[in-house]
């Protein structure tokens, strides 16, 4: 154990002090991961059942990865994009063969990768739909969650996403996510050039929508003429056992957003897939980021993309994502506690049968903690569970395990 810190509580003594204090974790302080495996300071493990909200698909410091990190730290991290790195092209190649795409435009978070889509899928209007200038409307769905920037939040339906950022930015019209006549009404407006969707929504608490919902959606935007801007930030990289969300209905993205497991959580990596009539609207200069595409994270893309396919962590995902919902809906029929699991592969979430403004979704994860297993509730009532995908069917047993026993406390 290398940490600096002696124990947890000093560790939340400095963040109290001295850090902002925009979130509110749960009271375990880590020091060390590897694989499904947590340490706190203390030297307590757990099992991640949160994946950093699916950024460590491929389970903490893979090796493989860290091995491509360390490997190209010592050569070169940074150039700007003012000049060509000999590592970038490589992994524009890798990640548009990986996807099926012409195109790549690297970032650093996911809020920049949706940043970017919004801007090609504006510019792609005006400059090939014909929109009049500055009148391009984005559809966005309720409860979406696409990032933290003040932009993304003025498609936000959360108000305490909103609160006290506006003024906001104009352009977007927002529309019942999982219902068809809607996107009907609002893809027929000729000044559309984007529908941004998840097409799982992670946030709102893994909510799955209706089989073919994805595939009408993306037939709508072929008849309209708009752009399908697909956010799979959190549901893309095998999470939900396939290598992404929307291959379970054979839907393509015109605009693919990726972040988070792109890097395996081992450093901030994002980027926009698209073929070049979309991609080429934008022109030297006109966009970018100091970071965007540097060649440390270029290295890292490629080892972490690599570990998905070799491992066939997508496969893992779907078979024991079957097993866990298996085994949580038998659970359920003794419980009174636990009413619903749902979700794909490994992003799934069970609602507590208590009222969101409750503590109790925030008592079982102490529950589980305690029991050695880490999660959080998303919105009040709903605990995603989500653990990296390299997990044995023998651990995800052990952690239903675990599940099981913390609800069974809660409810004595
Ligand atoms: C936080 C939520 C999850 C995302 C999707 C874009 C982004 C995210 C589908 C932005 C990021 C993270 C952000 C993090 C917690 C977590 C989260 F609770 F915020 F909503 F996963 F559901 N699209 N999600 O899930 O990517 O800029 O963060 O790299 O803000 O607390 P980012």
């Amino acid at each position: 154990m290398h940490s600096l810190l002696t124990s947890s509580q000093q560790a939340v003594a400095l963040e109290e002090q001295y850090g902002a204090h925009n979130y509110h974790p749960l009271p375990v302080v880590l020091a060390r991961g590897e694989g499904v495996f947590l340490w706190d300071v203390e030297g307590r493990r757990y099992f991640d059942f949160l994946s950093a909200y699916s950024a460590v698909n491929q389970g903490h410091c893979h090796p493989r990865i860290i091995g491509a990190l360390v490997e190209q730290a010592k050569e070169l991290t940074l150039t700007s994009r003012a000049f060509y790195n000999d590592k970038l092209g490589l992994a524009e190649k890798y990640v548009c063969e990986t996807f099926g795409y012409q195109k790549a435009l690297f970032m650093n978070s996911g809020a920049e990768a949706n940043e970017t889509a919004i801007k090609l899928a504006r510019k792609w209007g005006y400059t090939c739909k014909g929109i009049p200038a500055n009148e391009a409307v984005i559809v966005a769905v309720k409860k979406n969650f696409h990032g933290r920037t003040t932009t993304i939040i003025s498609a936000s339906t959360d108000p305490s996403a909103r609160e006290g950022f506006g003024p906001f930015m104009p352009g977007f019209e927002v529309v019942e996510y999982d219902d068809e006549g809607a996107l009907e009404k609002a893809l027929a407006n000729p000044n559309v050039c984007g529908l941004w969707i998840e097409p799982i929504q992670g946030e709102a608490g893994v909510y799955v929508p209706r089989a073919g919902y994805l595939k009408k959606a993306e037939q709508l935007c072929r008849r309209h003429q708009v752009l399908l801007m697909m956010d799979e930030i959190q549901t893309g990289i095998a999470r939900t056992g396939k290598m992404l969300a929307s291959d379970h209905e054979g839907v393509r993205a015109d605009l693919l957003i990726l972040g988070k497991a792109l890097s395996g959580g081992v450093y901030p990596i994002s980027v926009v897939l698209a073929d070049d009539p979309i991609m080429l609207v934008i022109k030297p200069g006109e966009h970018g980021s100091t970071f965007g595409g540097n060649p440390l994270a270029a290295a890292i893309v490629v080892a972490a993309l690599q570990v998905v396919k070799d491992e066939r962590l997508a496969e893992n995902a779907e078979r024991l994502g079957q097993l866990f919902r298996a085994r949580m809906q038998a659970f359920m029929a003794k419980s009174k506690l636990v009413t619903l699991v749902r979700g794909k592969g490994l992003l799934n979430a069970i609602v507590i049968n208590d009222s969101p403004k409750s503590k109790t979704a925030w008592n079982l994860c102490l529950k589980f903690a305690a029991n050695g297993l880490l999660a959080k509730p998303t919105h009040g009532n709903i605990i995603r569970l989500a653990p990296p995908l390299v997990i044995t069917e023998e651990q995800l047993h052990e952690c239903c395990d675990i599940i099981e026993k913390s609800v069974r406390e809660l409810e004595a």
